[in-house]
């Protein structure tokens, strides 16, 4: 028999190993009340503070966990700074995806060498409970990317923050991680960014939607979802097409100023409890047809949940060869018409519910049109 020749299996090493997202830094108008929102509606809870009590005098951060989600929302005390102007071009929105690294030294010299542009060099932060690390890349439209080194820290979050021990506001839902976080991004530009992600950062083309998956009778966009080495961090990229009607992406770049985060994936083990809590608590999610849920049994088949609670709360179920998803969406949590959020359960699936654009952009677009946007 003859030897077949073994395929030198080439394992090339990661040059940007991410251990997953470290914060989500917003800049908004206002934080103390966005931060109320955050507790009492999603359920996060208040664990640590800088500010002008702290030595802090330009801006306010809160930082809110919830399982290991966190978010910054950080607010400016004067008008002549770079967290205000932000907020005079797109509104409430993300600054920064902070991805924890073990070393941000060596994050920032192996993305700037393939072509990053560099917004904050390597940065050490210090105080008696240890050292952080930060340094800050460009990524789509005013976001960046930071690259967080907590290795050497024990402290709640980051040198210079008070922490917060207890929050009696918090009413926690469950959530649990952060599945994905979307970029919208300009017209043609979405090649742009997943060459980005792929040169510069080191992820790969993960999936990919198309025209057929995606265009309702009117909306149009085109998707790529680039992940890391480890699967651990998820960026899919929407980009505008050309549809009989405005797309939601053209929508959303329009009010907040150009590209942006569009929306995070946050994720749940019970999405009818996250579900139900959440809209007790004042979160409003987009509404589904009946006839989706009539169609719902014989395009995906047996499930765990009793389909009247998904159709009761507006939950959306996707298959694929290695099992089925569950996800549901916000409305905007915003007056401008672009951040939103996404609850999703994975029970094996790795879809991002391309079984479920149609419905679901007919329920966006139902919005546009509410708005007079479409
Ligand atoms: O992240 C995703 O790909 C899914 C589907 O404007 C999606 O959540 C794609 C585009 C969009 C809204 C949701
Ligand atoms: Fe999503």
């Amino acid at each position: 028999m003859a030897t077949i020749p073994q395929v030198e299996q080439q394992t090339v090493k990661d040059f940007l190993p991410l251990k997953g997202t470290d914060h989500i830094e917003f800049f908004v108008g206002n934080a103390r009340q966005s931060a109320y929102f955050y507790r009492m509606a999603f359920g996060m809870s208040l664990i640590a503070y800088a500010g002008p009590e702290t030595g802090q005098r330009d801006r306010a951060s809160y930082v809110l966990q919830q399982g290991k989600i966190r978010f910054v929302l950080t607010t400016a005390l004067r008008s002549d700074s770079e967290a205000a102007q932000h907020v005079h071009k797109h509104g409430d929105g993300v600054r920064s995806i902070a991805l924890w690294v073990d070393d941000a030294r060596s994050a920032w010299l192996e993305t700037t060498s393939r072509g990053a542009r560099s917004v904050q060099e390597p940065t050490e932060f210090s105080d008696d409970e240890g050292r952080v690390v930060t340094a800050s890349i460009a990524a789509y439209g005013d976001t960046l990317h930071t690259f967080v080194e907590r290795k050497d820290y024990t402290g709640v979050f980051f040198p210079g923050y008070q922490a917060v021990s207890t929050d009696p506001i918090a009413r926690p839902v469950g959530l649990l991680h952060v599945d994905h976080i979307v970029g919208n991004v300009g017209w043609n530009a979405m090649n742009e960014w997943v060459n980005f992600y792929a040169h510069v950062m080191g992820f790969s083309l993960y999936q990919h939607f198309d025209d057929n998956d995606i265009s309702t009778e009117y909306s149009a966009l085109m998707s790529k979802v680039m992940a890391n080495g480890n699967g651990y961090v998820k960026f899919p990229i929407n980009e505008p097409a050309k549809g009989r009607r405005k797309s939601q992406i053209e929508e959303y770049l329009e009010f907040y100023g150009g590209p942006g985060v569009q929306h995070m994936a946050l994720a749940t083990k019970d999405i009818l409890a996250t579900v139900s809590q959440m809209q007790q608590q004042g979160v409003s999610f987009l509404t589904i047809p009946h006839s989706y849920y009539t169609d719902l049994q014989s395009r995906i088949g047996t499930i765990d949940e009793p389909i009247e609670e998904l159709e009761r709360l507006g939950i959306l179920v996707d298959r694929d060869d290695e099992g089925y998803m569950l996800q549901i969406f916000t409305r905007p949590v915003e007056d401008r018409p672009t951040v939103f959020y996404e609850i999703i359960q994975r029970k094996g699936s790795r879809s991002f519910g391309k079984g479920n654009f149609k419905a679901l952009f007919e329920a966006i677009e139902r919005e546009q049109a509410s708005r007079g946007n479409l």
